[in-house]
């Protein structure tokens, strides 16, 4: 299969909500560059059925997601508006796979990011600092890739939600802000953002490194997710789970 073969076989896993077998398993020297040039076919086939690009995403960015996926890079995706979760966190799981949970912590841009990639320049830049959840769920049969498959999926990206309480103003705090995690009422995950790479501003300057050198630009309004905090928490229809951050619980209803 060539990248637009495998970009419409994995856009159709996804709407379709039926798994496919990796592709290193038949192709052991699938690329990372092949992989993210297949992420950009799944970018354009959303596009072209009317979705909208909302942001971008970093993946893999604490040791417990790369322990959860036995994947040990970084990787970047990109975030769909139709992939937005509503405040009430109704999510349904007809239309996923194996979908799974994880608290981040979020970015949000109030202008066209341009100029040096430095912590000074994002942050006159930023709107927000939030607590957030990712739902990701692999299009791979056994949630179980290697790298190059994981990138080319879209870095297994399904849904997100985003708080509304703005950390910006105490941004030194975030990354020892707590997170808990529970279903059903009981306590599943707990963490700090510092798991990932010590600060997840580092991970919003690594994105705009990646997006610099594929010549994008990231634009005002747009998203960041920084990455996932804790191992992400598989959940099923019936399931009611909470992320409860300082001064904010988000929820998620699964249906
Ligand atoms: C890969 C996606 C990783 C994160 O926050 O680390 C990711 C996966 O877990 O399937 O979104
Ligand atoms: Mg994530």
């Amino acid at each position: 299969m060539n990248s637009p073969q495998i970009a419409k076989t994995l856009h159709d896993a996804r709407l379709k909500a039926k798994p496919v077998t990796q592709f290193t398993n038949e192709n052991p020297s699938f690329s990372l560059e092949e992989a993210y040039r297949v992420q950009k076919g799944l970018l354009e086939l959303a596009l072209a059925e009317g979705d909208t690009l909302t942001g971008y995403k970093m993946g893999l960015t604490s040791k417990a997601k790369q322990r959860d996926v036995q994947v040990f890079d970084t990787i970047h995706g990109f975030l769909l508006k139709s992939s937005e979760i509503s405040r009430e966190g109704r999510v349904t799981t007809q239309n996923r796979i194996h979908p799974r949970v994880e608290p981040e912590i979020a970015v949000v841009f109030k202008e066209d990011f341009k100029g040096a990639i430095t912590r000074e320049n994002v942050l006159k830049a930023l709107e927000g600092v939030y607590p957030a959840y990712e739902i990701v769920d692999s299009r791979y049969e056994n949630f179980k890739f290697k790298l190059a498959d994981v990138i080319a999926d879209n870095t297994s990206a399904s849904g997100y939600q985003i708080g509304k309480t703005n950390y910006l103003a105490r941004l030194k705090d975030v990354p020892l802000l707590g997170v808990v995690v529970r279903m059903n009422g009981v306590i599943q995950e707990t963490g700090a953002p510092a798991a990932v790479l010590g600060d997840p501003m580092l991970s919003v300057l690594s994105l705009l490194e990646h997006l610099q050198k594929e010549g994008t630009t990231l634009k005002r309004g747009m998203i960041i997710l920084t990455g996932g905090i804790t191992n992400s928490l598989p959940f099923k229809s019936g399931d009611e789970i909470s992320v409860e951050w300082p001064g904010e619980t988000l929820f998620l209803n699964a249906v």
